[in-house]
């Protein structure tokens, strides 16, 4: 049965223009409901500006122009900028327009009208940066916390909503739902926050202090309160109050914030939404903070990474792909091209990009001449069931918007289907024709391999996974019900899809003016430069290093080393033993059957009491220690020159 889902991001304010930390909202919010429509469920994705508050007024006048037509213009650079990363809200709610001014209206009206707003007076410390009053506790040397300038202390009459009556049933209300506000450490947060005092909450501005706001109902001398107004938007929207779409959709909405506004979300808004009667959100959902080299980047700080650039010079799909596998959802993450260009060769390229290209490829070319598969053995049966647990790996994870798992059940997967690849080498196969029900087989597990990553890849990497589904002739709207290996038992046409992600040579990448210089902004060397030798190698330096591929035969552990795996390999002629320090990359059995690239006139070392008579080479990174063993992707005998 299909189910419903309603999900929100934060407005983003239009004092400034789309960054980095709003691109990875959208884009993430993006993914989740990608992810739902594949499941067939009926979908709702909202996004907007907002547009009111002392803020706005601020950076109006300072540009010298009206709010309204600051609103307007960067409004539209939001809206703009989600279409060049393709991302699909059903929704844009500017917090100017009527539909959103008249539920914010009718709702303090309901709230005067049953005694929840009384007038009161005031004095406190604000911060027109936050748009709020600081409490003593929260003051830091006499700045805000947040932004770290003065604070400005006002003392005037306003309106206030009766928060503090409902702390002791938010703190109920949070403590009997575990997952209300998730990851945990927001949850607690929140506990720890409402073990003080709750003060009810100012929710007026006098008109003669700003005049840019949606008027109070019952005193047009005030304007509303930012934040109340602001938060009111994912119900006006839907057209509270009564509305198809309020109806259908209100029961199941769910929130996507950064922590930056937690607050907000996990405070006044239940409490609002108890005292107008509606009912509460079923997820608050809280993630992190990307930072550049540590340091944080968005409001005060104007040293914001150009996502946009990135996008457009890697691709959007690169893009959503790092913001997804790089940061834990909760979690902050540090944001550097390097990292970005290292996921990009690592985990699209070499991963994904050469999977999609080997398995077209062999597919294209044996095509022509297939028959009847053999039975599915043990191999095939083993892929089948490492898709289901790849796909029971991302439903868990996207109920948790756990994006990081989700990919990694994904990539997990892949890795799978390229060592089935190696050990089943159907283009051995292929010369022998009494194995050709086996080829078949092999090419049939890779076709259904591919519509399973077309499938379940079109939440994160939607142009890749629409190239993938082409390529494979899989013309029907891709569903989560497709996602299921064993069903085919006969190849459809497949084209070759070779350069889905293209390799990025890293040291273009160090000096590439897009991300305007992150490395060095964030004050890391770029990776390139440091990886530089001191000066070029001759043709005749290379010649003297005897490169050889070799077979890996046989593959242990060595208990007393956390590092070495011992390797047997076969030269053809000759068989050498070597010691390798891959152990923290590798099972041993993952190795075995491998054709590998061996310096082959390495002098012997003695490791750990036993000689070691060459090295395997492999590609790593110096930042998260990836490894990759060198393999080849056509099949040659042990023994041959590399050159
Ligand atoms: O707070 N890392 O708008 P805003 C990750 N208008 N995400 C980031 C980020 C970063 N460094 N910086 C910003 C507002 N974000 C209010 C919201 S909702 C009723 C009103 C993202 O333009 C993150 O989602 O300051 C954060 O919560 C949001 O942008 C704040 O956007």
């Amino acid at each position: 049965m299909s189910k419903t889902f309603y999900l929100t991001t934060p407005i983003y304010y239009i004092n400034s223009v789309p960054h980095l930390g709003h691109a990875y909202t959208t884009v993430i919010a993006d993914a989740m409901a990608r992810y739902h429509r594949l499941a067939g469920d009926r979908v709702w994705l909202l996004t907007g500006t907002d547009e009111h508050g002392d803020k706005i007024a601020q950076a109006a006048a300072k540009a010298a122009v009206s709010p309204q037509a600051l609103a307007d213009r960067n409004s539209a650079a939001f809206r703009e900028a989600w279409q060049r990363l393709g991302t699909t809200q059903d929704d844009f709610i500017r917090t100017t327009e009527g539909r959103h001014r008249t539920v914010v209206q009718a709702i303090l009206q309901k709230l005067w009208d049953v005694g929840e707003i009384y007038l009161g007076k005031y004095g406190g410390h604000y911060c027109y940066g936050c748009e709020r009053f600081y409490t003593e506790k929260e003051i830091v040397d006499g700045k805000c916390p947040d932004h770290q300038t003065p604070l400005t202390f006002i003392e005037e009459e306003n309106y206030f909503f009766k928060m503090s009556k409902y702390q002791g049933w938010l703190i109920d209300y949070i403590t009997t739902r575990p997952d209300l506000i998730r990851p945990e450490r927001y949850r607690n947060e929140i506990l720890g926050f409402l073990r003080d005092p709750l003060q009810d909450l100012s929710i007026s501005r006098p008109r003669r202090r700003l005049e840019w706001g949606i008027p109070l109902p019952f005193d047009d001398k005030y304007v509303t309160y930012v934040w109340f107004d602001a938060l009111i938007n994912y119900a006006s929207a839907l057209g509270w109050p009564d509305g198809e779409r309020f109806h259908t959709f209100w029961p199941v909405v769910q929130h996507l914030i950064g922590k930056d506004i937690l607050k907000p979300h996990a405070v006044y808004w239940p409490c609002m939404l108890k005292a107008a009667g509606l009912d509460i959100y079923q997820h608050l959902n809280v993630h992190g903070y990307w930072t550049l080299g540590g340091g944080k980047m968005s409001k005060s700080v104007g040293n914001v990474v150009e996502a946009f650039a990135l996008s457009d010079k890697y691709g959007g799909d690169a893009f959503r792909y790092f913001v997804m596998r790089e940061m834990t959802f909760g979690l902050d993450a540090d944001f550097s091209e390097e990292a970005f260009v290292g996921r990009l060769n690592a985990d699209l390229a070499n991963d994904l990009g050469n999977l999609v290209a080997r398995a077209t490829t062999l597919i294209a070319n044996y095509q022509r001449e297939a028959g009847p598969a053999a039975a599915a053995g043990p191999d095939d049966t083993a892929i089948r069931e490492a898709a289901m647990t790849a796909r029971r790996g991302v439903e868990a994870a996207m109920d948790e918007f756990a994006f990081h798992r989700a990919l990694a059940a994904l990539w997990e997967f892949i890795g799978a289907v390229n060592r089935y690849v190696d050990s089943n080498q159907p283009w051995a196969l292929a010369k022998d024709p009494a194995q050709r029900p086996r080829l078949d087989r092999v090419l049939l597990t890779l076709a259904e391999t591919l519509r399973y990553l077309g499938v379940m890849l079109t939440a994160f990497l939607p142009d890749a996974a629409g190239k993938i589904l082409a390529a494979i002739g899989h013309t029907a709207a891709p569903s989560l019900a497709d996602a299921e290996i064993g069903r085919l038992d006969r190849l459809p046409t497949v084209q070759k899809l070779s350069g889905l992600f293209p390799r990025v040579d890293t040291k273009e990448a160090g000096a590439a003016p897009a991300g305007s210089s992150t490395a060095a902004k964030a004050g890391k060397p770029a990776q390139a430069a440091a990886a530089e030798p001191a000066g070029p190698a001759t043709i005749g330096d290379f010649r003297r290093i005897d490169l050889r591929v070799a077979e890996v035969v046989a593959a242990e552990a060595l208990p007393k080393s956390k590092k070495l795996l011992k390797l047997t390999v076969s030269l053809g002629a000759e068989q050498r033993t070597i010691l390798a320090g891959i152990a923290q990359h590798y099972a041993p059995a993952d190795l075995v059957g491998k054709k590998v690239v061996v310096v082959a006139n390495l002098e012997p070392a003695k490791l750990m009491g036993m000689e070691s008579q060459g090295m395997v080479l492999a590609g790593s990174t110096d930042d998260d220690g990836a490894l990759a063993v060198i393999v080849l992707d056509r099949d040659l005998p042990a023994g041959a020159k590399v050159r």
